[in-house]
């Protein structure tokens, strides 16, 4: 028996900060490399998309709610503290027993081979940058091991590996730890510049700001005076670009060279239709206001935004493919391989789907899609809404399944009727006496007719409405209330055009969105 050793001084430490410098040097020689091959084919990157893919819905969800639109970076820790703990196993077994070292290196390296490898619209000569990581980080696990065998202080020393350093200088801990140290910090450099080079060669953002948008032929309805909640710190009306939420599952944007874009319209259609950038250009263009809205929002979220899009109307596309009898649902698909399934009807009736070029008078932002995405009133994204989108598949609900609905999401979404307090804010403190309480509600493609009230289990009270664009977007409201002093509930509750009044059900955002009514709690000082 070996006797215990001390695990922060002893070989096992030292070895496993040299697995964490191998793991390190092969991320960080990869991605170098990688700056001069597609940039979606970035290591790191697919490397995080394929735990994005292998990730429990459930642990998705979680980070949704926990970080909101900062779960990418909770991805990236995770990520990160995943392969640190490997990568100190792997250190201390190739201290063991070399070629279950060289195995780990190998097999780390053909994992990212594969994440990056089966990125869609990446080449074979894409996996170079992660051959020559894995090679890197071999020669690096091979010197810092080495270095360790030759330490002959360690009581526990494996027998064969002090005779492998006999007639080797004996080397010292520090200069280990300098080695170990000096790698680690060159392959965070390296990393680094691998980033900030392909960064610099994203010549899309560049494209993109050189698109001049053609003239709707059907320009918006001019939007009426009085969409704004006359309530001071309500949100505004039309979502600017930079504020729109952004949900999707792209860990790096998908760059598409809009020249090089083409959308195939295909499966059970009499023709198959192609669609270039150009031919949406020339095309009869409409434009119109449209909130959209994420099926993760939960009750009182901020999961949701109105924009002006300007795009072609799908059914148009529709018309030119002429679907089959028996079709029900078009698959969309988006160049990175997510994809929305939406019933056909809905893309064929009055609501207004298009393909959507322009947001707010711009292009498409990158991370909103660029340069073609869906924009479909009335249902949430996950089902409508694909960004980047390049294939759109007419099919059948019975014979084809989207990504949400393949990690135990609905098939369908409808948006649900929902009505939202912003100001007050969730546990402010108010003066007493007259305070104006206000916010948001939507029932897309049905309309909000009314927004009430209620104070406490007081009785419910009529909110005022602001105008109403039209029954695609939010709807404003304000209430005034006269405020006595003490801890107060308000809450609201919203009746959409149909006269269906907001359930008091509570519903979690999964499978098909959250329900329930917002309850705002404050006091009144
Ligand atoms: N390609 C792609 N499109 C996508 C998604 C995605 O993950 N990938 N997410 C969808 C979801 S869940 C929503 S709510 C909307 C959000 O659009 P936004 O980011 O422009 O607000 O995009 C939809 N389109
Ligand atoms: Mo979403």
């Amino acid at each position: 028996m070996k006797k215990p050793m001390n695990w922060l001084k002893g070989p096992a430490a030292m070895a496993s900060l040299a697995g964490v410098a191998a793991a390190a040097v092969v991320l960080s020689v990869a991605e170098l490399t990688g700056a001069f091959f597609t940039a979606r084919a970035a290591p790191v990157l697919a490397l995080g998309s394929t735990f994005v893919d292998f990730t429990p819905p459930w642990m998705k969800d979680f980070a949704i709610a926990t970080f909101g639109t900062n779960d990418k970076a909770a991805l990236f820790v995770g990520m990160g503290l995943t392969i640190v703990l490997l990568a100190c196993l792997l250190g201390v077994v190739a201290y063991r027993t070399w070629a279950l070292g060289v195995t780990g290196v190998l097999l780390m390296g053909a994992v990212i081979v594969a994440s990056v490898v089966t990125r869609a619209g990446v080449r074979p000569v894409d996996a170079i940058p992660t051959l020559v990581g894995t090679l890197a980080g071999l020669v690096v696990l091979r010197l810092l091991i080495g270095t360790l065998w030759r330490l002959k202080t360690w009581p526990d020393a494996p027998a064969d590996t002090a005779a492998k350093g006999r007639e080797r200088p004996v080397t010292s801990r520090r200069g280990f730890f300098a080695a170990a140290g000096i790698t680690a910090a060159a392959a965070g450099i390296a990393a680094t510049g691998g980033r900030l080079l392909s960064a610099a060669r994203s010549t899309i953002a560049r494209a993109r700001e050189a698109v001049r948008l053609p003239a709707p032929v059907n320009a918006a309805p001019s939007v009426p005076a009085g969409v704004q909640s006359p309530a001071a710190g309500v949100t505004a009306w039309l979502t600017p670009n930079r504020d729109f939420y952004r949900i999707d599952t792209a860990l790096s944007v998908p760059e598409i060279n809009a020249d090089d874009w083409e959308l195939r319209v295909h499966g059970l259609v009499e023709e198959e239709v192609r669609l270039t950038f150009q031919d949406l250009l020339d095309a009869n263009l409409v434009e119109s206001h449209v909130t959209l809205t994420c099926v993760s929002n939960p009750v009182g979220g901020n999961l949701a935004g109105n924009a002006k899009w300007l795009g072609l109307p799908i059914r148009e596309v529709l018309r030119r493919a002429r679907p089959r009898d028996g079709a029900d649902m078009v698959l969309s698909t988006s160049i990175d391989g997510f994809s929305a399934s939406t019933p056909l009807e809905v893309l064929q009736d009055d609501r207004g789907a298009i393909l959507a070029i322009g947001m707010n008078g711009e292009p498409l932002p990158l991370e909103h899609g660029y340069p073609v995405r869906m924009v479909v009133p009335g249902l949430y994204g996950f089902v409508s809404a694909t960004k980047w989108v390049v294939d759109l598949e007419v099919t059948r609900f019975a014979d084809s399944k989207a990504y949400w609905t393949q990690r135990g999401w609905s098939e369908r979404g409808p948006i649900k009727t929902m009505a939202r307090v912003e100001v007050p804010r969730p546990f402010a403190k108010v003066p007493a006496g007259r305070v104006a309480i206000g916010g948001t509600a939507w029932a897309q493609t049905r309309g909000i007719t009314k927004v009430e009230v209620q104070i406490d289990n007081g009785a419910w009270a009529e909110a005022t409405l602001a105008a109403e664009a039209s029954v695609i977007t939010w709807r404003q409201w304000s209430f005034d209330w006269e405020a006595t002093p003490g801890p107060h509930y308000i809450k609201v509750r919203a009746t959409d055009g149909t006269g269906e009044v907001q359930t008091d059900q509570r519903a979690d955002p999964v499978p098909d969105g959250a329900s329930g009514r917002q309850s705002v709690m404050v006091t009144v000082e």
